[in-house]
């Protein structure tokens, strides 16, 4: 043969067409390749169950215990959260005309009924034993401070409100309780001890945690806590005590109610 002729041949050589698939053939064809795919995925699942079920369980505290890993996100979660509210976050805040008129006023356990302004007293338990007692007139002298925020509760409803009082941090370094700050918790009790929180040093010490005398610029009436109550917007209303009787310090967590029943210690946002 001439070249030109066999050039010619192989050049012109009509490939054999590929045999197109039947509708049945690509459909098993994808099946197929999915249930590959979920195999390889279903058994780095299981690779990774296996990895967290045999890796060895930690203890955190007394109460929380947690496979490893997952104790790890778990503390990583709640480091995400104390750095979040750490003293340069600030929790947003809105401008007066958005604050609610009527504010949302919910339980009133140890802080129903009305109360003797002028016979309360604050009582700050000094960890060297030393009692404070100090009458409302005394806070009010001290610098005032308001914040309009996002008040939630966990039962699920949330309100823009105004708060004045005194900055939790400034009424510590006006009665000299500095070293009181070294502690890790600070307690709060109503006067009869019936509604209890703990929180924990720094968010007690966060700019925005009040000590609080108004409400829309106003005192603050028997249900919204008077003559004095927590503010603290880095935690659910829960830790916002109404009446505050009592504070105190100290390492070990105070007794607080509603984790009495089970919820959240920390309750931060
Ligand atoms: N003394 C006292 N403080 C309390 C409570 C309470 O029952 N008693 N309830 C808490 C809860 S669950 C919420 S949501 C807020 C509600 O505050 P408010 O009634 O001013 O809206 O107060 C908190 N502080
Ligand atoms: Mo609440």
């Amino acid at each position: 043969m001439k070249l030109t002729k066999r050039l010619n041949k192989v050049f012109s050589k009509k490939k054999a067409p590929k045999k197109e698939l039947t509708v049945e053939q690509k459909i098993s064809r994808r099946n197929f390749i999915s249930f590959g795919s979920f195999l390889a995925l279903g058994s780095a699942a299981y690779g990774g169950w296996r990895w967290l079920y045999t890796s060895p369980l930690e203890k955190k505290g007394i109460t929380a215990q947690a496979h490893a890993p997952l104790r790890a996100v778990l503390n990583t979660n709640e480091k995400i959260v104390r750095g979040l509210y750490s003293n340069q976050n600030l929790v947003k805040t809105y401008p007066k005309g958005m604050a609610a008129k009527t504010v949302r006023h919910n339980s009133d356990i140890g802080s129903a009924g009305l109360v003797d302004v002028e016979a309360w007293k604050l009582v700050v338990k000094k960890s060297n034993g030393e009692m404070l007692s100090i009458g409302i007139d005394e806070i009010m002298k001290l610098p005032k401070t308001e914040i309009i925020y996002d008040f939630k509760c966990v039962e699920g409803w949330d309100q823009i409100s105004h708060w004045g009082g005194v900055k939790f941090s400034d009424f510590i370094a006006h009665f000299k309780l500095d070293a009181e700050t070294a502690f890790e918790y600070v307690g709060m009790e109503t006067p009869d001890k019936k509604y209890y929180v703990g929180v924990d040093m720094p968010s007690a010490m966060h700019p925005q945690t009040l000590l609080a005398y108004e409400v829309n610029e106003k005192p603050l009436p028997p249900k919204h806590g008077a003559p004095l109550r927590l503010i603290i917007p880095v935690k659910y209303g829960i830790k916002n005590l109404k009446r505050i009787g009592s504070i105190n310090f100290s390492n070990t967590r105070p007794r607080d109610y509603w984790a009495e029943q089970g919820y959240d210690y920390y309750a931060g946002l």
